[in-house]
């Protein structure tokens, strides 16, 4: 397949401009923003995407899981498209680019094709997918899930947030609900450009990631149930204190990760106690244990370990534990090709770069199972993210986007 010229490049300028347009909906207070999925900030982000997409052209999909699908025709209408993008949605305190850098990476493409009416075989396709972060309705990559046949629809629809409501009423009441059956668009491949959210790229100076695994991802939701009573009359013997357990259980959790080093990692991000006042002992701690590593025996090893210890704590303190597998995937192998596709990119275009194992999880992670996909990566400032200090330059986004659509344009192979 004929390579594009290096002098192929996106307009920076406008893909900045764009993301920056996008982050004032669904600001949060520090700067970044709270645009949660199938929230009003999600319905009025995806409009703006929509109307951006209808602009430049582009026909717009949605499915019965809101994932939205903007084609660009190809010169065969035959060929399978190539399909580019991430997610739109943030977590509660996310930065500005998490996701948006590859759903409006995607269209920039589309816009720079426009402007230099460069026609390719395969159409292209720029998606936004529904629920990456998992935040407010477990599990992460949810919609990417059920579109690769990772969960059934039905039991999407069923999840709930903390307020008990339904991802399917959600969905319907922001009015992103499509009449399209989810998973049964084919793909000739799908690539997905995304900040590192770690610190290796800016600490080795590189510009591009060629991400060739994602690591794995295991999710435990662990119920500790003890027994509420007043903090000052109850004496230290007679106390079964589901607080106290959870910090044990933690701590295990910490040495657990630690004993796999230097690639595992395990904390626990959501954590709730009750009745949370300030003279009861807690009766009850719910929290979530997410555990990840390249190895997938690793993770098996550490959720073994996490119910064997935390049984053993719960019985030592006369305790009541419960543990449910809440979301989880297996380590991932990126398609080579499409691998190979990003790696010449940034070799051509003269930026530097170095393989990488994505240390998150990405609707990418899920699509890999049913089309041929890669990852670019760009640096993200201290490796920082889920946090609204999340900074990235515009340099750095412009070569993510170049190295894509050199990727994209190269494997839906440009019409002379
Ligand atoms: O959890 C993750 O890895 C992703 O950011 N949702
Ligand atoms: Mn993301
Ligand atoms: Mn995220």
């Amino acid at each position: 397949m004929a390579a594009p010229g290096e002098n192929l490049k996106i307009d920076g300028e406008r893909l900045w401009t764009s993301i920056h347009e996008m982050a004032e909906i669904g600001p949060g207070v520090a700067g970044g923003n709270n645009r949660q999925t199938l929230t009003d900030a999600d319905a009025e982000g995806r409009a703006l995407f929509q109307d951006w997409c209808e602009a430049a052209g582009l026909s717009m999909g949605l499915d019965q899981m809101g994932n939205m699908f903007a084609r660009r025709e190809g010169t065969d209408p035959q060929a399978l498209p190539v399909y580019v993008g991430s997610h739109l949605d943030t977590q509660p305190t996310g930065g500005r680019y998490d996701g948006v850098l590859g759903v409006l990476a995607g269209l920039e493409i589309v816009r720079t094709l426009n402007d230099l009416d460069i026609k390719t075989k395969h159409p292209i396709v720029v998606t936004n997918w529904t629920n990456e972060e998992g935040t407010r309705f477990a599990p992460p990559m949810l919609s990417s899930g059920v579109f690769a046949g990772m969960h059934t629809q039905d039991w999407a629809y069923d999840r709930e947030d903390a307020e008990g409501k339904r991802f399917g009423d959600e969905l319907e009441r922001i009015g992103w609900k499509g009449e399209e059956e989810v998973g049964t668009r084919e793909m000739h491949a799908f690539f997905e450009l995304h900040i590192e959210q770690g610190p290796i790229l800016e600490a080795e100076g590189k510009d591009v990631g060629v991400v060739t695994h994602g690591q794995g991802l295991s999710w435990t939701q662990v119920t500790i149930t003890g027994k509420e009573s007043h903090t000052g009359s109850t004496p230290m013997p007679m106390r079964r204190n589901a607080g106290l357990g959870m910090a044990r259980v933690l701590e295990k959790v910490d040495q657990i990760a630690w004993s796999h080093k230097p690639h595992a990692v395990g904390a626990a991000g959501h954590i709730d106690i009750y009745p949370n006042s300030r003279n009861v002992i807690p009766g009850k701690a719910v929290f979530t244990v997410d555990f990840r590593s390249p190895e997938l025996e690793v993770i098996q090893d550490m959720e073994n370990r996490l119910r064997a210890e935390g049984c053993k704590i719960a019985d030592d303190m006369g305790l009541e534990i419960a543990f449910e597998k809440v979301g989880g995937f297996d380590p991932v192998k990126f398609d080579p090709d499409c691998v190979g596709a990003v790696r010449r990119a940034a070799e051509r275009l003269g930026y530097s770069h170095r393989d990488l194992i994505s240390g998150a999880g990405h609707d990418a992670c899920w699509i890999n199972r049913v089309a041929p996909t890669a990852m670019v990566m760009c640096p993200c400032v201290d490796g920082l993210s889920h946090n609204e200090a999340e900074e990235i330059s515009k340099e750095w986004a412009t070569a993510g986007a170049d190295v894509l659509m050199h990727a994209v344009v190269e494997t839906a192979e440009i019409v002379e």
